[in-house]
């Protein structure tokens, strides 16, 4: 065929890589292994840009190291549960299964149609019982190992539906579905202890090279790991004791009041009559707006005094006890020591009420701090103490040592690590998730605590619905509406019993996702260990940054009990992490309905082919870069691969041409070009730079052209090869095509199977540039090496120089100096 026409070859080749299994894992036993993955979609419906992209940046690196000879897994699946089906489902009867599983045939239909390199006998769908049955077990497994439990926490409650909402769904106190008053209650929620592993996480960063730092350090704030010193003031005229967290105990001669945090258990305790009215109107107001709002960053500090007073424990002095908007109850203790004088907020407060302000920490240089009444801001540097009885003339660090121990010594408090990561409720008022597997027996468990399901009875399978009658977003949670369901026996006395009617965040089925594709129908366990000894790590992980701390934080958990379990070798789930940049629309905004800038994929592939819609996204700009959408740019791709298309068209003469003898003049230049090509690719390909990788194919397809039309036996065979070579350095972008080439020139087997053939590095090098061979700083000889020579080389060539090694005899190396492009210098003595 004359023209190129992607419609008529794509599905074919598509077809033939599926049925010859091209894409499946485990087929090279002895080779090293390759485990790349993307993050696995909410099946939607429709595929959008942010999905092509994201799964091109995997599956150009699944086809390169299939190349290079790897074993390499590559799997798809779906994260199938969730609210999108659910609400719609309250919005339309139509029952999630059923959505769920249209949308996932047409986003599957479509994922196909771009040519992706999947293992398909590996899908994975979360939401069928053969994979939430697992997370059942691994709940079990965690609940008699502590790593799950029960606790009391403040919801979002509906008045009118009379269940738990969202935040998102509060709009200024009301529903945003019904209007009707939200307020908070506790109600109990079950929470997996991540806390447990804080500090686990916190280290296996420093391990996890390969990430992004920005997202490691999104990690690490999120943890907030914070050392400092728990210390206890008693209440005066009371048994009570307030214990306050704080990491600046050097200022703690300059406390002046305490703060409770409005709901802080001791404030209607010390509370004084005089004072209750107000206190009590204060909590009232400040259990009526969240956390977040409490505590930004721009809001107003505000607090009132509760009339009692607290003893200082180093001084031995009264403060007055405030409870304040700025201090939470869920952080350290939930009480704070204030030092106007060393920590803004404080100082502010102090302002606003009038409360003293104290210096006890002097700048170790510069100028001294006037009084605390003449203070113009806090001061929260380290320094050196005053005013700080025995501990004056101490520096802070030291005095903190002291005083921390002191109070350990006198039981009145301790060094405490403490950190801002909180425990994973994961309980959820849905019905399209994994029901946890727990019942309630009267008889057998009076305190509710509940108790597993026996492992043999999972899974804990969702119950058939009326749609119409239980997915109505109100009331009590939608599996409670299924008597028959709820109702089941006690695994102890066999008497009647309760199933909980929660089920399970979906965050959970995106923990070990990844170990259930290494044996996705293995029934002994949620993963065969001999599996996971072969391809865990994932050696690369492509995704959204938008998971920085949810996802990839809970997987990494999840990752370190699996191995507690003895199912997986690794600390850590991901070798390197690709967070991919943004697809906006060519009005530079991110691509969305709201916008009308969405470009459907479907379209480009209908007009371009799945080789354009690839070739063009990978080349708009490095994975992780953001870029706007060029439908310009798009048929600049299209007239690439249509120039491909004719070259090989053009020189189809050549095919299967070979040549014994040697390559001069214009054979010569075509093989070099063919393996510079290569070589650049291959290297661009590792670093990720896919851009620059067919930025090197476009001028190397312009220097085919220019160099014209092969005439001799030995142009003919270079230009088979150069041809050849063409297929392998596009086959990562447009595969249809290098495949059709490919075959047209004779090729007997697939590209991707065929490999990645070594350049011969004689045809490579270039530019030969001179370097001056000094020994202790004499010219002793010029040696020419390839420009782009690496040190160890220039030095290797160096010292075989006989001139150089003359100069060397008998002395010893020093030292070596590398100039780039310049010279070396032998030091010697
Ligand atoms: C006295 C003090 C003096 C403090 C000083 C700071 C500077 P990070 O680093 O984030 O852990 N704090 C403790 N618990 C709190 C709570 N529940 N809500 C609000 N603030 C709380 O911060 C620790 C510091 O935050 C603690 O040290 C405490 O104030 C405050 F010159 O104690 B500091
Ligand atoms: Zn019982």
């Amino acid at each position: 065929n004359e023209r190129y026409e992607p419609q008529a070859i794509e599905q074919k080749w598509q077809t033939r890589w599926e049925e010859a299994g091209v894409f499946r894992a485990g087929k090279r036993p002895g080779a090293p292994k390759k485990y790349i993955l993307e993050m696995l979609p909410y099946p939607s419906g429709k595929m959008h840009m942010g999905h092509v992209r994201n799964y091109l940046i995997g599956d150009v690196y699944a086809r390169f190291f299939q190349m290079r000879g790897h074993d390499v897994l590559h799997p798809m699946g779906w994260d199938a549960f969730g609210l999108p089906a659910e609400n719609a489902a309250i919005k339309d009867g139509v029952h999630p299964a059923v959505r769920t599983r249209e949308n996932i045939d047409s986003f599957k239909k479509e994922i196909r149609s771009l040519g992706y390199s999947y293992d398909w006998t590996r899908e994975v769908n979360t939401s069928e019982p053969e994979y939430y049955r697992w997370n059942q077990w691994f709940f079990i497994q965690m609940l008699e190992r502590g790593l799950v439990y029960r606790r009391f926490s403040k919801v979002n409650w509906c008045t009118g539906c009379m269940t738990v909402i969202a935040n998102e769904q509060v709009k200024e106190g009301t529903c945003e579905r019904c209007e009707s008053p939200v307020v908070d209650k506790e109600l109990p929620e079950w929470s997996f202890r991540i806390t447990k592993y804080s500090q686990a996480l916190l280290d296996g960063l420093d391990e996890l090279k390969e990430w992004p730092e920005r997202i490691t350090s999104m990690q690490r704030n999120w943890i907030g790991r914070s050392e400092g010193v728990e210390a206890d003031f008693n209440v005066q005229g009371s048994d009570a004791r307030i214990r306050v967290f704080t990491t600046r105990v050097d200022t703690i001669y300059g406390c002046t009041y305490v703060v409770l945090a409005p709901d802080h258990k001791l404030v209607a305790q010390v509370t004084t009559p005089a004072q209750r009215a107000e206190v009590d109107a204060f909590v009232k107001k400040m259990a009526a707006i969240s956390k977040t709002d409490r505590t930004a960053e721009g809001a107003t500090k505000e607090g009132v005094f509760t009339g009692a007073h607290a003893i200082n424990p180093f001084t031995g002095q009264p403060v007055p006890i405030w409870i304040a908007n700025f201090v939470l109850s869920d952080y350290g203790t939930g009480a704070v020591m204030s030092v106007p004088a060393h920590d803004e907020r404080d100082f502010d407060f102090a302002r606003k009420y009038a409360l003293p302000i104290q210096v006890v920490v002097q700048p170790a240089a510069g100028d001294k701090l006037p009084s605390g009444d003449k203070l113009e801001a806090a001061s929260t540097e380290d320094g050196v103490l005053v005013d700080s009885g025995e501990y004056s003339g101490l520096p802070s660090a030291e005095a903190r040592k002291k005083m921390g121990e002191k109070l350990r010594a006198e039981g009145r408090g301790e060094p405490k690590v403490t950190y801002r990561q909180k425990d994973w409720g994961f309980s959820r008022q849905r019905y399209w998730g994994t029901p946890i597997p727990i019942v309630y027996c009267e008889k057998c468990d009076p305190e509710r605590k509940g108790q597993p399901v026996p492992l043999e009875q999972l899974p804990v399978r969702l119950p058939e619905i009326d749609t119409q009658t239980v997915l109505t977003g109100k009331g009590e949670p939608p599996l409670a509406k299924v008597p028959s369901w709820v109702n089941t026996t006690c695994p102890k006395c066999q008497g009647p019993a309760r199933r909980e009617t929660e089920t399970m965040d979906t965050f959970v089925d995106s923990c070990w996702y990844f170990a259930r594709y290494l044996s996705p129908h293995y029934e002994q366990a949620p993963i065969d260990p001999k599996e996971a000894q072969r391809w865990l790590p994932v050696d690369v992980y492509v995704g959204g940054p938008e998971h920085a701390v949810m996802h990839l934080l809970y997987f990494r958990f999840w990752t370190r009990v699996m191995k507690l379990l003895g199912l997986s070798p690794v600390d850590e789930p991901v070798k390197r992490l690709v967070t991919q940049g943004i697809v906006n629309g060519p009005d530079g905004r991110k691509m969305s309905k709201r916008w009308g800038n969405v470009v459907a994929p479907a379209s480009i592939v209908s007009k371009y082919g799945a080789d354009t819609a690839r070739t063009y996204v990978l080349f708009a700009g490095p994975p992780e870069r953001d870029f706007d959408w060029s439908d310009d740019q798009v048929e600049g791709a299209f007239r690439f691969l249509k120039r491909v298309w004719t070259l090989a068209v053009q020189h189809q003469g050549v095919a299967g041409a070979t040549h014994a003898g040697a390559y001069e003049g214009k054979a010569l230049e075509i093989r070099r070009a063919a393996h510079k090509c290569l070589k650049r690719v291959g290297e661009a390909i590792e670093r990720l730079s896919f851009n620059t990788a067919i930025a090197g194919s476009m001028e190397y397809v312009n220097a085919l052209y220019a160099l014209g039309t092969a005439e001799t036996p030995a142009e003919k065979a270079a230009m088979a090869e150069a041809v050849r070579i063409l297929c392998v350095v596009l086959t990562p972008f447009a595969p249809h095509l290098a495949d059709e080439i490919a075959e047209s020139y004779g090729a007997k087997d697939f590209t991707v199977t065929q490999g990645w053939p070594e350049f011969d590095s004689s045809l490579v090098v270039d530019d030969v540039i001179p370097y001056a061979v000094q020994v202790n700083g004499k010219l002793r000889a010029e040696i020419r090496v390839a420009a782009d020579a690496a040190e160890a080389d220039v030095r290797a060539a160096a010292e075989a120089d006989e001139r150089v090694q003359a100069a060397m005899a008998g002395k010893t190396l020093r030292k070596f100096v590398f100039v780039p492009k310049r010279l070396v210098n032998f030091v010697v003595g």
